[in-house]
């Protein structure tokens, strides 16, 4: 539980060779010796001893060049070997030999079983935990592992690399021996072996390598990887023409594994999956599984250039790799799919999950400069916001150019461990840009707030535009310097065609990019005709809150005009939150609620324009969430107004469209069968949003119960399960159809994931009593991660009203789950914990509760560092 500064960084003493391990598997006595080739690193100290990183293991045989090592020359407990008396100069070999049970692994950190076979989850500290090594980024080296085990129930032996060969092993075993020439930190190391299905086929690369592609799932579910290896291969195209990246082994695997901490691993060559994103077919995913399937499949493929060719220095720099991945795989989408609805998914999810982060207790910088936790930092800030900056970086340098820098980048650093300076320095480099200011997104932790306000001078011809900037302060820095913002924009006249300004003073204007770079800025748009409505930060190209107050006329006119998509959405949404928000303090104080008619006429305008595609109006007709109003409301919040408040608008758009939604949903029908592509899917979408405000009109469930019994895709089967649950909870037809879905998939657990989760999301205080009858069902598995999100994750960041009870019941029955919970994986029950992170938001009488179970979780003993770091800072 110390604390890691990023001051501290300094290389190893020891340079490592090679490592060449040996695993002789067995289910609660695995035994792995490392035989590691190390040599002084020139001008280091000479007597300096060897320390090695542990956690949890016993040493049982240490070697130096083949000869046993006298006790008194190495010290060893589970948390490190210290070797003594090594050679000055001449390299050594070290045999490490230790016994490990992945039986008893139940962190899912290290190797570990699942579903009767093992695998390996290495990131961030795991390797640690199967031998003793310098497990840190800047290690790096090429590996040859050999693996023993039982041939009949382990005919399936992986590892990272290229497969050397293998042979019986005499008494029932055999053994496979890979071999990985491309030199990599142990957080990439991978091991499988077990039983398994596989999928395979094949790829040639732009210079005509064949790569054999496999994926791996559990015996009889082949047929819904075929969705997972199409994306895969997509990927591996679109990385040769987007980036100029090939791949670089002669095989490419991906394991499915149903226990999993997290989405996926990019180990080299050996890919491990949670399962929940690489299987699917109509049947059992929604649309939204195939998106998230695609996207992952291209995020760790693409890391195997943006995180393993070139990797971290240390962990503080995690953005180099997870930032510039997420960029990577949100280009990819985009491309895959249509530009502004991703554009647009990908806003939605930044506010909702790493705004309330910038701006609460967990604040930290995309590159932070100390931990406690480093498992706590694979945040929504490192990784999104880490794109974010990114994508600022292409924005101000243009394509070709941030292209450019890339490609230097891929040159310059190629097989090293290095930092966000240095993939900086790139950009800087084919620019001749300085991006030092530019650089303070990488360091200043908080959201900036751009506030905006605009004059027309009719006589002068003149538009001025006053900008100001402020970055809060967050945990551990109070005084922040102003920040480089590229806001994008346009002018439009009053017929939505475009106003070109003759030239403009007081800031640089580059194509459409508007430098903002100090804290205060006028800018003076000069040869403007007529009144011009500005459009502020199109494609939101900076991550910024933005207080720029329109008139409902001006934001109606950028809703049906704008050349930039994502700028009507953006103006829709601007439309309808001052509403939501009045309508949360009216319900808090007991008022009638109003709606104003500007904002129900564009959006029914939007939801029926046939020009616009079906997604972006089904994104349209999604209203900001409960917990957006929450974060946009700021403080003294009380779930149930805004609960009420929501829906009471909800219900006023229903009423005023019911013509556009019944029209939409009766036209939207798709026959045919059931294909995953995003105009489909987009078309489902918009029908199931006109279903959902019909729903709202409906007394009785009847409608959405004929949806649910025509549905013939989990799409649409499951979008009905949902408003049934959610319009009408207390109902014997959605009592029988949550019935019936369960039986009917009883057998498959990530469907039987939708079923817990869409429960427990269905609002009030009744909630908590469903979960805890819920977690008595033997389809709920507590030592499984994904159904724990999917029931306690989803109740806790998910169902406001019903999590955030007046009587604090749900506060506390989460401290109980969370107490539970790190016994067995505390990266689980960190994770969840962050849930709690905007307690301060609440009303005084909810946060007194949340405060209250906080401090029993802080006062628990034996609490894991994990869920320690979270709750000290959360309360702090
Ligand atoms: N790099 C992994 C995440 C590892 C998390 C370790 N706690 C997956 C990814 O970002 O692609
Ligand atoms: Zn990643």
């Amino acid at each position: 539980g110390q604390i890691v500064n990023l001051a501290d960084y300094r290389a190893t003493d020891f340079v490592l060779e090679r490592v060449d391990l040996t695993f002789d598997l067995h289910p609660t006595e695995t035994k792995v010796e490392a035989r590691l080739i190390f040599h002084r690193r020139e001008g280091t100290d000479p007597k300096a001893p060897l320390v090695l990183d542990g956690d949890e293991l016993v040493l049982s045989g240490l070697l130096l060049d083949q000869v046993e090592l006298p006790a008194a020359q190495y010290d060893a407990t589970p948390e490190s070997l210290t070797v003594r008396d090594l050679p000055e100069a001449a390299p050594f070999e070290l045999t490490i030999t230790t016994v490990i049970n992945p039986e008893a692994n139940t962190q899912l950190m290290g190797l570990y079983r699942t579903g009767g076979i093992y695998c390996t989850q290495c990131e961030a500290e795991g390797f640690r935990r199967i031998t003793y090594f310098p497990d840190r980024p800047d290690v790096l080296a090429p590996y040859t592992v050999n693996i023993i085990a039982d041939k009949a129930a382990n005919p399936l032996l992986l590892s990272n690399g290229n497969f050397l060969g293998g042979a019986g092993y005499g008494e029932g075993k055999h053994f496979a021996a890979w071999f990985d020439p491309h030199p990599k930190p142990s957080y990439l190391f991978a091991l499988v072996a077990g039983d398994l299905g596989v999928v395979e086929d094949a790829f040639t690369t732009a210079s005509g390598r064949e790569v054999a592609l496999k994926i791996y799932v559990e015996h009889g579910k082949e047929p819904r990887a075929a969705y997972a290896m199409d994306a895969l291969k997509r990927s591996m195209k679109w990385d040769e023409e987007r980036f100029g990246r090939e791949y670089d082994l002669d095989i490419f695997m991906i394991v499915a594994v149903s226990d999993f901490n997290m989405g996926a691993m990019e180990n080299k060559g050996l890919n491990v999956f949670n399962d929940k994103y690489v299987l699917a077919d109509p049947e059992t995913a929604t649309d939204a599984d195939y998106a998230n399937i695609e996207a992952i499949i291209a995020h760790e493929y693409f890391h195997n250039w943006t995180g393993n060719r070139i990797t971290c220095r240390d962990w503080f720099q995690l953005c180099l790799k997870e930032g510039l991945t997420v960029y990577r795989d949100h280009e990819f989408s985009a491309d895959q799919r249509s530009r502004p609805v991703k554009r647009i998914a990908e806003v939605r999810h930044l506010k909702s999950e790493q705004f309330p982060e910038d701006s609460g207790p967990l604040a930290h910088p995309v590159r932070p400069t100390k931990y406690r936790e480093i498992n706590n930092f694979y945040t929504t800030t490192v990784y999104e916001k880490g794109s974010e900056v990114t994508r600022m970086i292409a924005t101000l340098l243009g394509r070709d150019l941030f292209k450019k820098g890339m490609d230097l980048y891929f040159d310059r650093h190629d097989g090293q461990a290095v930092t966000i300076e240095d993939f900086v320095r790139c950009f800087e480099d084919v620019s001749g840009r300085d991006l030092a200011q530019f650089s303070l997104w990488y360091h200043q932790a908080g959201t900036p707030l751009v506030t905006a306000s605009g004059a027309y001078d009719a006589d002068g011809k003149t538009f001025t535009l006053s900008l100001e900037q402020m970055v809060p302060a967050t945990p551990g820095q109070t005084v922040k310097k102003p920040m480089h913002i590229p806001l994008r924009m346009g002018l439009l006249a009053e017929d939505g065609s475009a106003i070109v300004p003759a030239s403009v003073t007081g800031a640089e204007l580059t194509g459409d990019v508007l430098h903002l770079t100090k804290k205060a800025q006028t800018v003076t748009f000069h040869g403007i005709p007529s009144r011009p409505v500005l459009s502020l930060n199109r494609s939101f190209s900076t991550p910024i809150n933005l207080q720029f107050s329109q008139s409902a006329h001006d934001l109606a006119l950028i809703a049906r005009y704008e050349t930039d998509h994502f700028a009507r959405w953006q103006a829709l949404i601007d439309l309808g939150l001052p509403n939501l928000l009045q309508a949360a303090r009216d319900a808090r104080q007991g008022l009638d609620i109003k709606c104003d008619s500007a904002f129900i006429d564009a959006l029914l305008a939007a939801a029926a324009d046939e020009s616009l595609e079906p997604a972006f109006r089904a994104q349209a007709l999604a209203l900001p969430s409960e917990s957006d109003i929450a974060r946009e409301l700021g403080g003294n919040n009380d779930p149930d107004a805004i609960h009420a408040a929501r829906q009471t608008i909800i219900k006023r758009v229903a009423e005023a469209g019911k013509d556009v939604f019944a029209a939409l949903y009766d036209s939207l029908q798709t026959p045919g069968p059931f294909t995953p592509d995003a105009a489909s899917a987009g078309r489902r979408a918009l029908r199931n949003a006109a279903l959902s405000y019909l729903s709202q009109l409906d007394e009785a469930p009847a409608r959405a119960k004929a949806a649910y019994d025509a549905a013939n895709n989990m799409t649409d089967l499951s979008a009905a399960l949902t408003i049934l649950a959610q319009r009408f909870p207390d109902t014997a037809e959605t009592a029988a159809a949550l019935a019936h879905f369960r039986d009917r998939f009883a057998d498959n657990a990530l469907v039987i994931d939708k079923w817990l989760a869409i429960q427990a999301a269905i609002p009030g205080a009744g909630a908590l009593e469903r979960i805890r009858l819920l977690m008595e069902t033997p389809l709920f598995k507590r030592t499984n991660p994904n159904r724990v999100r999917s029931l306690v994750g989803t109740f806790a960041f998910a169902n406001p009203t019903g999590f955030g009870r007046a009587d604090g019941a749900g506060y506390n029955f989460l401290a109980d789950e969370i107490l539970e919970i790190d016994q067995r994986n505390p990266q689980l029950a960190a994770r969840i914990l962050t849930s709690m992170r905007s307690w301060r938001l609440l009303e005084p009488v909810r946060a007194d509760h949340a405060r209250s179970a906080l401090m029993r979780i802080e006062r628990a003993s034996g609490l894991s560092t994990d869920v320690r770091d979270i709750v000290d800072r959360i309360l702090k």
